[in-house]
């Protein structure tokens, strides 16, 4: 799975970038996207850990691309550029990040610091771009739906007459209902506003008191874009994550920060993605793995390996919460949480399996 950060130039990408990937800035990153694999903070997994004492622990993951911002071109505009289309077309969801903190020292592309316009503007930009590609993809149609032998055009020709309308109000393509074969139709295309899409704002140290404020109206201002609006703080992010981890959580307790904000990031970018996890647990590994919201069971024990897929017998499966309420698979035996499940089983966030095969 792959998660875009998409923005203006100086907007925060890459200190949020080294945030998760605790490195160090380099000049390289600068003209180029940058990529890294991010571990999905989860109490949960770290609860059975520490109950397992496994020889490892693996979470679960996500890529993260930083894109290049969006700069001001000679004649003082920012526009948008083919190299940046592409290199947000390639993410599965998109992150915008969006500049809140005022800083002199820092350039605005657009001269001021104004979240709300920075926002419509993206969108804009992405809107225009499905709707081109909209437009040109049913006038191909058209013309070849005629001597075309297979019904694929036929069937894909009212969906993409129903997107481009929907552009048209100046709607983002995610808030369209979609059925699974239209989604699948589509799939191919990479529609930017079909994306699923998370807004961050980052804000400075000062404007604290008023973030709550200022995240509520921005997200009504945002409701029709259907994207999660979350406030988040790079500079103090990034100088919370040099600290150790004992540091770090008496610095939280200090403030009463229940959960850092890259946690919430991170789990938001799973949320939007549809993405849920279930564990496998034991004394060598505890691992959380990742699949769509709604897998069966059999096409969970396929994520671990393609022969528990074709060999799947049943799923032994215990809720998380259960576990942690009775302390032991026995105890969950005992009380009924523990069951046999069949192939068909729909696998919910925080499920224990394990996978009988032959
Ligand atoms: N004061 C302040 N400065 C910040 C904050 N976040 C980022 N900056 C500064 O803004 C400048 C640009 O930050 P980057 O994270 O490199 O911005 P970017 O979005 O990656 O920019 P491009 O890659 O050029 O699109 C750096 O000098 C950062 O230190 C913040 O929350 N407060
Ligand atoms: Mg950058």
């Amino acid at each position: 799975m792959q998660i875009g950060l998409v923005g203006l130039q100086f907007s925060g990408k890459t200190t949020l970038f080294n945030t998760l990937s605790k490195s160090e800035p380099s000049q390289a990153q600068k003209e180029e996207t940058a990529i890294e694999v991010v571990k999905i903070p989860d109490e949960r997994l770290d609860r059975c850990s520490a109950i397992f004492n496994p020889k490892k622990q693996v979470n679960a993951t996500i890529e993260v691309f930083d894109i290049p911002g969006l700069r001001m071109s000679e004649d003082n505009k920012v526009k948008i550029t083919s190299t940046f289309l592409n290199s947000v077309r390639n993410n599965d969801a998109l992150f915008y990040i969006i500049r809140a903190f005022k800083d002199e020292s820092v350039p605005h592309p657009m001269n001021t610091v104004n979240p709300f316009r920075d926002i419509e503007f993206l969108e804009t930009e992405f809107l225009l771009s499905d709707l081109a590609f909209l437009e040109s993809r049913l006038e191909k149609i058209k013309k070849d739906i005629l001597k075309s032998k297979d019904d694929r055009l036929k069937r894909e020709m009212p969906v993409i007459e129903k997107c481009f309308a929907h552009c048209e109000k100046e709607l983002p393509i995610r808030t369209l209902e979609l059925d699974e074969a239209e989604i699948k139709l589509l799939s191919g295309y990479q529609l930017l506003t079909l994306k699923p899409l998370a807004i961050a704002i980052n804000f400075d140290e000062e404007s604290i008191p008023t973030v709550e404020a200022e995240i509520k109206e921005l997200s009504s201002k945002l409701s029709k874009l259907n994207a999660a609006v979350i406030p988040f703080f790079a500079k103090i992010e990034l100088e919370l994550s040099k600290l150790s981890d004992e540091d770090l959580a008496a610095f939280m307790q200090d403030y009463g920060i229940k959960e850092s904000a890259l946690s919430k990031i991170l789990k938001t970018c799973y949320e939007i993605l549809g993405l849920q996890s279930f564990f496998t647990v034991g004394e060598d590994e505890c691992r959380a793995w990742t699949i769509k919201k709604k897998y069966s069971a059999q096409q969970a024990a396929g994520v671990i390996h393609t022969d528990f897929f074709n060999k799947f017998i049943r799923a032994e499966v215990v809720h998380y919460e259960d576990f942690i309420a009775h302390g032991s698979f026995n105890k969950c035996k005992e009380a009924g949480t523990w069951r046999l499940e069949g192939k068909e089983y729909i696998v919910k966030d925080g499920d224990i399996l394990n996978i009988r095969h032959s």
